[in-house]
């Protein structure tokens, strides 16, 4: 019990040696790789752009000061290139580039959110599609890569 609280102490220390948002370490599911995100106005820092494939836990913060949402999808397009609607304003959910793993819909300020998707190896894009929040510059890529 002792020597376990001295390792919690120390993990604590490394998480504020990061910057402070993150505020507890996380256990993905399966042990699997766990990739820190955190979401402001207006944009997405992916702390783990590189990963290794499995099941992979997406530990998302909102540090708004809006409410944001958080996409996944499988694309061969770079993070600043997903196609626009009609609107102009959103991407195309529906474009054939892309191919949506997964979401969380709603995440308000100071929220925060784990979304465990099974990732094979390739190139993903993280990015937000309220109006005007991708053109604001909400988008990140996560590139996977076959574990060992
Ligand atoms: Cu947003």
């Amino acid at each position: 019990m002792r020597r376990m609280g001295a390792l919690a102490g120390a993990v604590a220390l490394a998480a504020c040696g990061l910057g402070g948002w993150l505020a507890a370490p996380v256990a993905g599911a399966a042990d699997g790789p766990v990739v820190h995100v955190r979401l402001h106005d207006f944009k997405i820092r992916n702390q783990d752009p590189v990963t290794s494939s499995g099941d992979v836990t997406l530990h998302v913060r909102n540090a708004g000061p809006s409410t944001h949402e958080i996409n996944v999808d499988r694309t061969s397009l770079a993070d600043g290139d997903l196609p626009l609607g009609p609107d102009g304003l959103t991407v195309d959910e529906d474009a054939p580039q892309l191919h949506r793993i997964g979401s969380i819909e709603v995440l308000r300020l100071g929220e925060t959110g784990d979304l465990t998707l099974h990732l094979p190896p390739g190139h993903y894009v993280l990015w937000c599609n309220l109006e005007g929040h991708y053109l604001g510059g909400m988008h990140a890529s996560l590139d996977v890569k076959a574990s060992r």
